[in-house]
């Protein structure tokens, strides 16, 4: 079985991908971060059980005009881990239009999928862990928090989980597509 696999970091624009991709890589933050144009990736190692899957990580653009290209790299992760701000509600709902869009190209393969709440090192919190939690549930999901400015909370227990729930999605079979026999034609 290989130990490659990809990941992709999906959600509003400004709830903190790119800030969570190099706390996930370990790489230092630097004092400013632009908005992320088109797609970017970085390089982790996660061990699970000893073992170590050298994993990809893409880091997708939140902004509106971006969507379409992150939502067509779904087609290329093995999993996916949905931000939102727990400060804002808006990057909360958004939740639901990304998580339609994994449902959208799962037919071809099961795509796993966390939730992350971040900034949870700010005051001003609109969205608590229990409904997050809540929701999260309600997608038959998993639920993490954390702060990436902070680097605390959840951040590698999270990407740990995403691996753990991928590796057995790994080399999936696809059914190929029966093919039209004579007996299927209708006339
Ligand atoms: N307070 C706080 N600010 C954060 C946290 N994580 C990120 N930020 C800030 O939020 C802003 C946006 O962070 P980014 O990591 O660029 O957000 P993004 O989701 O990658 O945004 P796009 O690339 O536009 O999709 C930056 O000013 C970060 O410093 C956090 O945990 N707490
Ligand atoms: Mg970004």
């Amino acid at each position: 079985m290989s130990n490659k696999l990809s990941l992709l970091l999906l959600g509003q624009s400004q709830v903190g991908k790119t800030t969570l991709l190099f706390r996930m890589s370990n790489a230092e933050l630097p004092t400013s971060i632009n908005a992320t144009i088109g797609v970017d990736f970085t390089r982790s190692t996660v061990y699970v059980n000893n073992e170590a899957y050298s994993v990809i990580l893409w880091d997708t653009a939140g902004q509106e005009k971006y969507s379409k290209i992150s939502k067509n790299f779904l087609r290329k992760a093995d999993g996916a881990i949905f931000v939102f701000d727990v400060t804002s509600r808006d990057s909360f709902d958004a939740i639901d239009k990304w998580i339609e869009s994994i449902e959208d190209v799962s037919f071809e393969r099961k795509i796993p999928y966390i939730i992350i709440g971040n900034k949870t090192d700010r005051p001003d919190r609109m969205i608590s862990r229990e409904e997050g939690q809540k929701y999260a549930q309600g997608k038959k999901s998993e639920y993490f928090e954390c702060s990436g400015l902070m680097n605390s909370g959840d951040i590698s227990k999270s990407l740990n989980r995403i691996v753990d729930l991928v590796i057995p999605t790994l080399n999936q079979f696809v059914e190929p597509l029966e093919p039209i026999t004579k007996k299927d034609k209708c006339c």
